[in-house]
């Protein structure tokens, strides 16, 4: 498969400015690329990238969306004055012309275009375009909202017809509904389109009422609209992932497309002044992440929106360094999604549960203005945590404005998430005869000390083991020792006895005082480990019954095998993923042993998606009959590989019913797990 990164940028695009006062569009500044592209530098991104060049977008390129009558009045503002300019921006709302506005404006559908054949010409696996002006509120005959050409759109219509594509998924996560390209794909059922947006109830720009949950798209194109309106300000890292975990990803995953474009807007960041929102950088590199196991990793993000520049910037690195394959920063805050974000996302299931399989066994029926009152209270509350992590002279100033509040807090939470990043990637424990099986760039510790393991061991029955076998388990023991001393980012280990294996593991972790290990089993396991506190959270996916009761920290999920679906997306989406970044494990321990219940695919997937927990720490033991799985799992881990899914069919009822079941008994522990508006303690 393709790899690389590639980073399209044109300096040229920074001439496009406002001539004339308007508080309306004074945001839309040139230093919005330049800090980019500067902070980019600061973090030596850009020599990690394969630089592509932009071009102009040509006449009929922009014609894939827009009339030639409405090309032809942006072409004509070339020549004008600023009096004229003004007249013509008066025309549309909330848009203003510069005499450089057609020429940047075709630079930046050009440098789109030139970012998606990068991609689906294999040059590089995905990529990021820096550009202004922003397109995706632009239309068919008319500029809006900054926007002049919609260039998502373009790039989506010109991927289609350029590459033959028969399915684009549309991520848009800027804080403004796109609605441009929601009017260029209504009734399209080959381009899905995902925006949520700043809605409150219809009383924020650009106050559509098709920018609600219960617009889904029109004629043969129903179900492939998706609206997530947000109806309060302040929503931050846990109500995006909820958003994506129980709305965006089993529907993504059932379309199952063939390129991504993300209309990547980081007006949805924290102190954006449009979108009064409160995500962190590090939440758009998980978001990236997600979207990076789609479409066998083809991902195209573009900038829309973004007006607070520091916010801006931090999170296009951290978007890029996503794309790069870095490992990811744990997600911040509590992770619990908000009453009135609960309620939307509640609202958009059920408008959508007639169109998508994984929503068929939904309960779920529309709720309408539940009191939003607690909600804000909530809100109030977040705000407060991240004024505390700012100096505390600052706190006390009452002049300080919301600007410098949000610098001075990303210029300490960016220092305390990003930490180096080890050399080497992946290190691996196995046999002789497994070597040949890994990819060249894994890292095969050798030589090694019994002393240091000592106490662990000791605590353990080994004494009947062959040599061989005490063997792997030492090696297994140094690989997780690397990731704990993060000098390698995750590992792999063959056992012959996993069960005693990773409860060996565990008890390392233990005593190197890691504070929470998450484990996941996979296939026949008989561990008996005591779990009674917060250290440990073990999830157990297996096929044959367990006679044990679930708790919190100890919970089977019993999964019936079954040839003809191969996926495993209500699970992973709707319970694994929501439990797990609802923990926020510091280490996470994938156990692979016989029999496995679910198919190769859907344990690599599940395994690259934990990469989002525990800064990608990842240890994965596996049973060393398993020789086929341990290829794809090395691949996963050091990012040369991702799964892809064919035939998607609906789950079977009865492992639905174990989902549902679960997530009812859990959701008051693991907040993750809801998405509904019923008021939970
Ligand atoms: C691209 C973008 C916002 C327009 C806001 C007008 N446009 N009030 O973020
Ligand atoms: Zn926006």
């Amino acid at each position: 498969m393709a790899a690389g990164t590639a980073l399209v940028y044109d300096g040229e695009m920074i001439n496009h400015k406002l001539l004339w006062e308007d508080p309306t569009c004074e945001v839309e500044v040139p230093e919005r690329l330049s800090c980019c592209y500067g902070r980019l530098q600061h973090y030596n991104l850009i020599e990690r990238c394969i630089l592509v060049s932009a071009r102009e977008g040509t006449e009929s390129e922009i014609m894939l969306i827009h009339s030639m009558d409405y090309v032809e009045v942006v072409k004509s503002t070339e020549k004008m004055e600023k009096e004229e300019l003004q007249k013509v921006s008066a025309e549309y709302d909330a848009v203003y012309f510069h005499p450089t506005t057609y020429r940047c404006a075709k630079v930046a559908v050009g440098a789109t275009l030139q970012l998606v054949d990068a991609v689906m010409s294999g040059k590089t696996r995905n990529g990021l375009t820096l550009i202004r002006p922003p397109g995706h509120h632009s239309q068919r005959n008319a500029a809006n909202g900054f926007c002049i050409f919609n260039n998502v759109a373009i790039a989506a219509k010109y991927a289609q017809r350029k590459y033959g594509l028969q399915r684009i998924l549309i991520v848009d996560w800027d804080i403004h509904h796109g609605q441009g390209i929601q009017y260029a794909f209504d009734d399209d059922p080959s381009v899905l389109y995902f925006s949520w947006h700043r809605f409150e109830h219809q009383n924020f720009w650009p106050w559509l009422s098709e920018s609600n949950y219960d617009a889904v798209g029109q004629g043969k194109g129903k179900g492939f609209t998706i609206n997530v309106p947000w109806n309060l300000v302040g929503m931050g890292n846990s109500d995006y992932l909820a958003a994506f975990l129980h709305v965006l990803l089993p529907i993504a995953f059932e379309f199952d497309p063939e390129l991504v474009l993300i209309s990547a807007g980081y007006d949805s960041g924290i102190g954006d002044p449009e979108g009064q929102m409160k995500a962190t950088p590090e939440c758009f590199s998980h978001l990236t992440h997600f979207l990076m196991n789609l479409a066998n990793g083809k991902l195209c993000a573009v900038l829309e929106g973004g007006y607070h520049l520091r916010s801006l910037s931090e999170s296009v690195c951290m978007t890029l360094k996503a794309l790069l394959g870095d490992p990811l920063s744990p997600l911040s805050g509590e992770m619990m999604p908000c009453l009135s974000a609960r309620e939307s996302i509640q609202n958009v299931r059920a408008a959508h549960k007639p169109y998508w399989k994984c929503l068929t066994y939904e309960d779920v029926t529309p709720v309408q203005d539940l009191s939003t009152i607690s909600c804000q209270a909530e809100k109030a509350e977040l705000t407060q945590t991240n004024v505390e992590l700012l100096s505390p002279q600052e706190v006390g100033k009452g002049d300080v404005n919301e600007v410098i509040k949000t610098d001075r807090f990303l210029e300490t939470h960016m220092k305390s998430i990003l930490s180096l990043k080890p050399p080497i990637k992946t290190a691996a424990a196995v046999g002789e005869s497994g070597a040949y099986l890994l990819p060249p760039t894994v890292h095969i510790p050798k030589g090694l000390d019994m002393k240091e393991f000592k106490t662990t061991i000791s605590a353990f029955d080994v004494k009947n083991m062959k040599e061989e076998a005490l063997n792997l388990l030492l090696n297994m023991l140094a690989v997780l020792n690397k990731i704990i001393k993060k000098e390698v980012i995750n590992g792999l280990a063959v056992s012959s006895t996993p069960s005693l294996s990773s409860a060996i593991a565990i008890a390392h972790c233990q005593n190197l005082k890691v504070q929470k290990v998450l484990c996941v089993f996979v296939g026949d396991m008989d561990m008996k480990i005591e779990l009674d506190d917060d250290k440990v959270l073990l999830i157990n996916i297996c096929a044959k019954h367990f006679e044990q009761v679930n708790t919190k920290h100890n919970i089977s999920l019993n999964w019936k095998e079954d040839p003809k679906t191969n996926n495993f997306f209500s699970a992973t989406f709707g319970f694994i993923l929501p439990v797990a970044y609802s923990y926020q494990p510091n280490l996470t321990i994938v156990i692979v042993g016989p029999n496995q219940n679910l198919g190769k695919n859907r344990i690599s997937l599940l395994i690259s998606l934990l990469q989002g927990l525990a800064e990608s720490q990842i240890l994965a033991v596996i049973q060393d009959t398993e020789e086929k799985i341990m290829q794809d799992i090395a691949n996963i881990l050091t990012g040369d590989f991702i799964p892809n899914f064919e035939n998607f069919a609906p789950d079977l009822q009865e492992n639905v019913e174990v989902i549902k079941e679960l997530r009812a008994q859990f959701q008051q522990e693991w907040k993750l797990l809801q998405c509904s508006a019923k008021n939970f303690k």
